[in-house]
């Protein structure tokens, strides 16, 4: 059976592929349990100190694969507040928890759950004939994945009300210039470029990566003191790291640090 989740790990980078490319990646249950046990490997593995996130062929991710949801089947209604529950929230949890840095490296369209996936990862790349659709209100559905928490954050409330009523294609390079992913790229240049990424990160100091991922996921939400509070806890936790001697070391000594991610 052709897996729907690639999983290949080289110099620190996991690399997971949602691999459905004739249905433009969209989930089926099977994908949507690769994709967990993938992001769950990440978590575990000490080995793995960045993920990069993409899909095969044409599109990055369409969403939920709606042949499963066809209501001319007959049968019961699906309840979907259930299969977020159990399908997508706990794949969208492990991506904003996981203390090690997510890319992602959008080459096609995202729709749907799709392009909030995508926009819930930590560097967001995207090739210039990439789009990002809020594809739900085509369908009478509301935007899920976190979109209506990440898309109003970022782009505040003008822009995420138009987006996610309009379904309008947002083009990478307008996602850029919004400020809702890191940067548009040639086409051919986007899985170097990520990769790239992905590998410094990897290299660098993890746990200190980790503890600013979780600095800014906090600001959004923490008032100032709070968050002074929670920078105090953090910086205590990174001057510990190992890799912070190694950076200081190196930097009074002129050299490259070389991280272990401890
Ligand atoms: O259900 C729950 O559990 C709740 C959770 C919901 C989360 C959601 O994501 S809801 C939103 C679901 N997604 C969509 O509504 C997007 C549907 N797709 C599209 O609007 C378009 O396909 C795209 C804008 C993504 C791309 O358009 P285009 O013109 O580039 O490609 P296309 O020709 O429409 O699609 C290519 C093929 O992929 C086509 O198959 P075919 O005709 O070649 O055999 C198409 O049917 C298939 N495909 C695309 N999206 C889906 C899909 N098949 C199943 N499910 C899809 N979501």
């Amino acid at each position: 059976m052709t897996e729907t989740v690639l999983e290949a790990l080289a110099d620190g980078v996991l690399t997971l592929t949602l691999n459905r490319p004739d249905k433009l990646n969209s989930f089926n249950t099977d994908m949507h349990l690769a994709l967990r046990a993938g992001l769950q490997r990440a978590h575990d593995d000490a080995k793995v100190r960045a993920v990069l996130l993409t899909g095969a062929g044409r599109g990055f991710c369409a969403g939920q694969d709606l042949g499963d949801r066809d209501p001319r089947k007959g049968g019961e209604a699906v309840d979907l507040g259930h299969t977020l529950e159990t399908y997508y929230n706990p794949s969208l949890r492990l991506i904003r928890a996981l203390e090690k840095p997510v890319v992602c490296a959008v080459n096609g369209v995202a729709a749907g759950a799709g392009a909030n996936i995508a926009i819930a990862c930590d560097i967001v790349l995207a090739a210039k004939s990439a789009k990002f659709v809020q594809a739900f209100s085509k369908i009478g559905l509301v935007p899920d994945a976190g979109g209506s928490w990440l898309l109003t954050r970022i782009l505040g409330e003008p822009r995420a009300k138009a987006l996610a009523l309009t379904a309008e294609p947002l083009s990478a390079e307008k996602a850029a210039e919004w400020g809702l992913i890191w940067k548009a790229v040639e086409d051919e240049r986007l899985m170097d470029e990520a990769m790239a990424m992905a590998k410094s990160l990897a290299a660098g100091p993890t746990v200190g990566l980790g503890l600013t991922k979780r600095l800014i996921q906090h600001a959004a939400t923490n008032g100032f003191d709070a968050q002074l509070d929670l920078e105090r806890d953090c910086q205590r936790q990174a001057g510990r790291s190992a890799d912070y001697a190694e950076g200081v070391a190196a930097f009074l000594e002129k050299r490259k640090p070389h991280f272990k991610g401890r």
